[in-house]
Formats: structure tokens, sequence, C-alpha cells
């Protein structure tokens, strides 16, 4: 027996889209075949070179959607000041109204899937549901990997009426009219014109971020935009972290990470690469789960060196978007090893070497079942999630902000996720160079009013009898000629050793202004190649320029406005008192 209240609403949208047949997905390997064998026929999908990658196969967006359109994206609260300062609003009432426009007859001639989900593992209480329709086969394929889907969905809804209702439709793929709205009031999302993931997973950035943030708020918990790993020290006991940073700043890499040689006893365990629930434990610490299943990882730069294990992930049961295909019908983006002379670049365009055109769209993307990844954690699954020690943000920044601190205390941790920035490139002159404030890495994702976002951080560590520590780290500080000092990728195990040494209230920092940075000489440099001239600017501060920063984070709260907490705006001027001294 189909769930009433599902039905009743599929009806109610099967009238507006009008599509020629409707089809409830089970999750089951048949379909997922039958689907994949359908959309080979319409060339919605291309099958790659089944002997060198068994279960994989290719899509090419349209050219005109082939990242998330942040301009295009709404939270439709009935009170503009709901959806606050950095969101775009649309009344419900008008949002409704212009998006039916849109849908209403939107999937003539075509097959409305009805796709039931997880966010989370079954059985666990951290859990959310949604239902997505939508008329795309690949976003039922991709929303098979991303999470719990099909019968077992249902089977966890039971006869309630508690999901999130996701209606999606690809319609005519027209860039003007092409809206992600988001209805938190009514748990409900409606994405339409568009077929680019992160627009039409429905799952991912629009329930498990921006709607489960408003529902964490209401309900006491928090949905973020972080990494989740454990660090399995020589020892053998494993301490988890959860680490924000912005799209592209290598969540990813991070939670995959290979031990330097010299590390040799360290290892690592990948829970998760976007996206974090935390909830309050019974024992007052954090506990983390990953609400998905898969990764949608951004391809270009994955290779060998820089992510062995995305690369041991992807080489079966993956689904790549907008890559070059090659000669013998297998995959390069730029960045691969073995690049080829010519192929398909990911327009459908005959490409070669020298033309100077990229071959794979620079946010061209795998999606692929964390349960291929060879550092894949037992945990993963662990309906209670795991207990979190530290927390991590971090964004590119060129300049200023050292290789890693750590906050004072809750408060002032909240003071240092909230204003954390990002700049645009690397590769930054010695002028004044723009940055964009992305607090906690959720810019784009916090589905109310920043200000109340704030505020329920503050609150929730005040509920905490055992919080995480805080820190902030960067990976991307360079020296005067845009080098990168910091050699990244496995070599950041050194920086974390510390991290899980102060969590653990170890010593070894000293007190700066803008919180503790390592004592110099205690973070373990044997067998990577960092000058002392630079290790030591790594980690040094600037009071006059941080004084310019705290400047800016002024502006940036002004615009926050009245929501702001004040205890936000205390810890920027004690941080001015601290730097003045
Ligand atoms: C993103 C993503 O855009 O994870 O942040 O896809
Ligand atoms: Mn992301």
């Amino acid at each position: 027996m189909v769930n009433k209240h599902v039905l009743a609403w599929v009806k109610e949208m099967e009238g507006l889209c009008k599509p020629d047949r409707v089809v409830w997905c089970d999750g089951s390997k048949e379909e997922k075949e039958r689907l994949t064998k359908e959309a080979f026929k319409t060339g919605e999908l291309i099958e790659f070179n089944q002997e060198k990658l068994p279960g994989c196969v290719f899509h090419r967006t349209a050219e005109n959607d082939v990242a998330r359109t942040e301009h295009l994206t709404f939270i439709c609260t009935s009170k503009k000041e709901d959806a606050g300062p950095t969101n775009n609003w649309m009344a419900p009432v008008d949002a409704y109204s212009k998006l039916s426009g849109i849908f209403d007859g939107a999937m003539r001639g075509r097959t409305m899937y009805v796709v039931p989900f997880i966010m989370g593992a079954p059985g666990s209480h951290f859990n959310k549901i949604g239902v997505e329709i939508t008329d795309s086969i690949y976003v039922v394929l991709n929303m098979r990997i991303m999470t719990n889907m099909g019968d077992v969905a249902m089977k966890a809804l039971g006869n309630t009426g508690d999901f999130t209702k996701c209606l999606h439709s690809k319609a005519d793929l027209d860039i003007n009219r092409r809206f992600i709205c988001h209805f938190p009031e009514d748990n409900t999302i409606w994405s339409v014109g568009s077929g680019y993931g992160g627009n039409v997973l429905l799952g991912k950035k629009c329930l498990a971020l921006r709607i489960a943030s408003y529902m964490g708020r209401k309900e006491g918990w928090m949905a973020e935009h972080m990494t989740l790993m454990g660090i399995e020290k020589p020892d053998g006991e494993i301490i988890y972290v959860a680490g924000a940073f912005p799209s592209a700043c290598g969540k990813t890499n991070l939670a995959m990470l290979i031990p330097p040689e010299s590390m040799k006893g360290y290892k690592i365990w990948t829970l998760g690469d976007d996206i974090v629930w935390l909830r309050i434990g019974k024992d007052g610490r954090m506990w983390a789960i990953n609400p998905e299943t898969g990764f949608f990882g951004v391809a270009p730069g994955t290779n060998k060196k820089t992510n062995g294990n995305a690369m041991r992930t992807i080489s079966k049961n993956t689904i790549f978007t907008n890559v070059l295909l090659k000669e013998d019908r297998t995959v390069w983006w730029e960045g691969l090893e073995d690049k080829p002379e010519k192929g398909i670049d990911w327009k459908g365009d005959q490409w070669n070497s020298y033309s100077g055109k990229p071959g794979a769209h620079p946010n061209s993307r795998f999606t692929t079942p964390i349960s291929q990844c060879p550092t894949g954690s037992p945990e993963t699954n662990n309906p209670e999630g795991v207990p979190i020690s530290a927390v991590l943000f971090g964004g590119r920044r060129a300049k200023l902000a050292p290789l890693v601190y750590e906050s004072f205390n809750w408060q002032h941790g909240v003071f240092v996720a909230a204003t954390m920035a990002s700049e645009p490139t690397a590769a930054i002159s010695d002028e004044v160079h723009e940055i964009r404030r992305d607090p906690m890495a959720m810019l784009p994702f916090i589905g109310y009013n920043a200000g109340d976002y704030f505020k329920h951080w503050l609150d929730m560590g005040k509920k905490l009898k055992n919080p995480p520590k805080i820190f902030h780290v960067n990976w991307f500080r360079t020296d005067g000629e845009g080098k990168f000092m910091w050699p990244g990728f496995g070599e950041n195990l050194r920086v974390l050793e510390w991290i899980i040494h102060r969590a653990d209230g170890g010593d070894r920092a000293v007190k700066t202004p803008i919180g503790y940075v390592p004592a110099r000489g205690v973070l373990n440099l044997d067998g990577v190649n960092v000058s002392a001239g630079d290790m030591e600017k790594l980690l040094s501060v600037d009071p006059k320029a941080w004084i310019a920063e705290a400047e800016s984070i002024k502006g940036f709260f002004d615009k926050i406005g009245g929501k702001l907490p004040k205890e936000l705006e205390d810890e920027r001027k004690a941080l001015v008192g601290r730097l003045k001294e």
C-alpha cells in the first residue's frame, strides 16, 4: 500500500506537470539497468568502455547549465526577514504562482519518476526522508548513488506525511525560466529549468543543507557544509574531525588523504566529503553523520598523486558529467595523467590537445558510491554517527591567515567561522585583493536569516558539555611570487596531527591575538620540503594586516544587520583590543 500522503501529492503534481506516465522507483538493480538502457537509447547517457570502466556512464548537461546558479536560488518564507540578508527571497505565493506556470505541462511526452529517499542511514534518528519527482533518468540514477533510495525509504516513511516534497523538471532548460525555490515553512522544494547536479539532486544542497539547516534550528541540531573523517593514530585510537571549506577548496581530497611516507602508523578513515549533520549526544559531545551515500566530486585536478583514493573509488559504477570522452571510450579531464591527443570534449565537439580549449568543463563531476572508497570508514552507516573532537574551517587565503590556529573557546570559534573568507584565485598580487566572506562555508546554503544562524551556533555551544575545539586552517598561503608555501594534500596530516593533539588537551602551542598557533618546531616536518623562513611566515600573525581584516569584518557585520548576535561584535572588538596591545 502506498502512503496516502505521498500518493495525494504525486497526483497533484501529475495534474500540474502532465507527464505521459508515472513510474515509482523501487531502487532495485533491475530498475537501474532498465533505466540506464533507456537513457542510452535517447542519448541522455553514453556508455563507457565496460572493460576498462565497468558500470560507468557519461552525461552531458546543456552548455548553459554547468554549475549551481546562486542568483536563481531563492528562500521563500512568508516574511522576507526570515530569509535574511544573504539569500534571494521570493514570497511563497509569488514563487508558487510563477513556477506553476513553468511546471504546467512541462512533462508532456515524458515520464515522471517518483523517487523516495532517505538522507542518513536507515534506522538512524538523524534521518530525514524526501520524495523527489523528476523527469530526468540522470537524476534518478544520481539519487540512487547519493541516497538510500526506493522501497527502503517508503518503508522508513510508513504512514506518516513527514517528508520533504521535492519537485523537479528540466522543462526546456531555459536559463530565463530556471528557478530553485525552497519553501522551508512547507517542507517543499521546487526546482525547474536545470539538469545540473547541485540544482537538481534535491536531497543534496536543497534538502540536506538549506531545508535541513532550517529544520535543525527549530529542532536543536545543525546541517553544515563539511567533510567528515576519522584520523587513526599510531596507537590505534581514532579521532573524528569535521571540516568546512567552500566549494573547490579540497574537501574531497582532505577526506581521502593519504599519509606521507614519514608518518607511518597514521590512517585516514573517510566518512563524507560535503555535508555533515550534527547533534548533541547524551554525553554532551557533538555527534555527526554524513547524510549522503555518495560523492559528487569535482573531477579536474583529481589524479593518482592528488587523490589516489578517489581515483580508485571512481574506477567502476560511476556517473561522469561533462568530462572528455577519449577515443577508447574512457574518460579524461584537465590534471589527469595520460593526456590524450584527441577526443570529444564536454560539449560533444571534436577536441585535440593543441586546441587550447578545455576538454572537460572545469566543474565536471563524478558521482560515485562511498562504499567503493578504499578508505571508507566502517562507521559510515552507524546510525548514531561519530563523536567530533575538532571542527576545522578554512578558505583560500593567499595572505593573512596562518597555516593553522585554534580559537580560544566556542564563542571565539563561532566568530572565526562566521568571518571566514575565501579568495577567488590563489595567485594574488600585493595589492588589496577581493575576498568573499563565506561564513562557515555556508553562504549559499544557509536556509534562513544568517544572523539567526550565528545565534544558533552560539546556542548549540551552550548546550554542549564537551564541545569540539574549533580551528582555522589555510593550505593556500603564497609567497611573494605567488607560489604555495605549504605543499598541501597528504602533508596536511602534519597539521591534523597538531590539531588532534590540541583537541586532546595537549600543549605545544603559543598564544597570539587571533588564537593559538603551533609553538615553533613542534609541527612534524620530517621528509617535507618547507624552508624555515616559509614556516615562520606560515605561522606568523601580522597585527597591522589583522586590524585591517577586523575593519573589513565590520563591513560584513553591518550587512548582516540587526540580527547579528552581540557576542560576535564583542569578539571583533576584543580581537582589535588584543591586536593593539
Ligand atoms: C558544491 C558541491 O557546489 O558540493 O559545493 O557540489
Ligand atoms: Mn559542496
